[in-house]
């Protein structure tokens, strides 16, 4: 049986709480997804140029008129439908201030996007699995802010981020790009092609084979301009049955099959989000190991440093004290027991100065030299060429996050990470991570073939 999201949300809240947030409090690691981002449901977020046919799909998908839809510029907002015993409209204040919706961080792109979001609740099964977020079309002109008085990219980016699929519509008049679709495409999209499916849409409006190729061939010459990769992603060639339009000229039954194609892909967002929510916890519980494992190496590398320092300090002190003992109960001159004692009390103090000037020096050396630390801790699997690209690239992302605590935090007072900490937290990453990730794949229903 297929695994459900809530299952593995919680079993993955189990996993955050058994074995990753000790050792993420003790050695101050950023913030985990909150149990509301770890159980928001799966989202398909739906873009593309205006009028290329985003609303009436959603309305298809439903079957029911949710979504208001028209050939000038239609939406002008984002709308979130998802699940409600009965219908309902809310508007975005009331949707931003609902704290048992993932949607409160959007506040902070300020009111003019407030008063672009609604909130559209529909008592649709599909809803039941997965949420839609309608979005505006986009258009060409351009002002500083993209005229929309709120930035668009980077509301885009947000919310593509928590999306599990994103479809991109393109259509027949517009198959090149717009302004502000390159401007989506280069700064909200890059580095998530995984969830990304382009359509072509309203394939029912072409005269003949000649007017399609031409529509293709720019779509695809646009494209490769925007996509940096070297083969060209999958496009959806379809159309969305509406009332009154005329009937299809070239045959249909390849685009009627690319149709359920893509509604396949949508109703396996579920099983994409649960994906997601794997990789999104592995790479959290891996960037965190990192960071304790080399924290924790330099920290102990310190505690060493210092106790040698203070073992000096105590000897060389020690030893002046023993040479007064003596000199006070031997024939020698009577000022030497003096000078002696108050030699080794200048020690004393000089041994404690000095010792704590040269534990702060050593402290600032050690966080300048973490990455050879790094590379001293993972020698061995740095020999590996395909993991050390791997491991180099997550170092990066940890560094600066490392450096900073190991600068904050008493250095020398951190934690200890605890052999049975560190046991846990790669069983999680090296074992239930992955078990979790076989049983959904294993309850995956056979991969879709692309269109043809
Ligand atoms: N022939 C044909 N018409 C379509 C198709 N999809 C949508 N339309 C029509 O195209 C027009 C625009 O569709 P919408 O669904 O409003 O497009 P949209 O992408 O939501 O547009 P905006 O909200 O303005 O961004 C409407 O008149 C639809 O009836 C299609 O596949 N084939
Ligand atoms: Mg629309």
């Amino acid at each position: 049986m297929e695994p459900s999201v809530d299952a593995i949300a919680g079993q993955l809240a189990d996993l955050y709480r058994g074995a990753i947030d000790p050792v993420a409090d003790r050695f101050a690691w950023r913030a985990r997804p909150g149990t509301g981002e770890l159980r928001g449901g799966p989202t398909v977020l739906l873009l593309g140029n205006h009028s290329s046919g985003k609303s009436s799909f959603i309305n298809h998908l439903l079957a029911a008129d949710v979504q208001t839809t028209g050939l000038a510029p239609t939406d002008d907002g984002f709308t979130i439908i998802s699940h409600g015993k009965r219908e309902e409209v809310r508007d975005g204040a009331a949707l931003v201030g609902n704290p048992d919706l993932p949607y409160g961080p959007l506040r902070s792109f300020g009111d003019g996007l407030v008063s672009h979001l609604r909130l559209k609740r529909r008592p649709h099964p599909l809803l039941q699995q997965l949420t839609l977020i309608d979005s505006p079309g986009m258009i060409d002109t351009l002002g500083d802010d993209g005229g929309r008085g709120y930035d668009f990219p980077g509301v885009v980016r947000w919310l593509a981020e928590r999306a599990d699929v994103v479809l991109f519509f393109f259509d027949p008049d517009k198959p090149g790009t717009t302004g502000e679709t390159l401007q989506v495409f280069e700064q909200s999209l890059r580095g998530l092609d995984h969830k990304l499916l382009i359509v072509m849409n309203k394939m029912d409006r072409f005269k003949g084979l000649q007017d399609f190729a031409r529509a293709y061939g720019a779509l695809c010459w646009n494209l490769g301009k925007i996509i940096p990769r070297k083969d060209l992603p999958l496009i959806y060639t379809t159309y969305t049955p509406v009332e009154g339009a005329p009937p299809p000229a070239l045959p249909k039954d390849d685009f009627d099959r690319a149709r359920r194609q893509l509604i396949d892909e949508v109703r396996r967002a579920p099983m994409r989000r649960v994906d997601n929510l794997l990789t999104q916890t592995a790479d959290f519980a891996e960037r965190l190991r990192m960071h304790a494992r080399v924290l924790d190496a330099a920290a102990r590398d310190l505690r060493r440093f210092r106790r040698r320092t203070w073992l000096w300090g105590g000897l060389a002190t020690l030893a002046l004290v023993a040479m007064t003992a003596v000199a006070g109960i031997s024939d020698g001159p009577a000022w030497l027991p003096i000078a002696l004692g108050v030699a080794s009390g200048c020690t004393l103090w000089g041994a404690l100065w000095l010792g704590r000037a040269l534990v702060d020096r050593e402290r600032r050396h050690l966080l300048q030299g973490l990455d050879g630390l790094f590379e001293r801790l993972y020698a061995r699997p740095l020999l590996v060429r395909d993991r050390a690209d791997d491991l180099r690239a997550r170092w990066d992302a940890v560094r600066e996050r490392t450096l900073r605590t190991g600068a904050t935090l008493e250095l020398a007072d951190t934690p200890r990470l605890k052999q049975g900490e560190l046991k846990a937290l790669s069983a999680a990453i090296d074992v239930e991570i992955p078990k979790l990730r076989a049983a959904l794949h294993a309850a995956d229903a056979p991969a879709t073939p692309p269109p043809d």
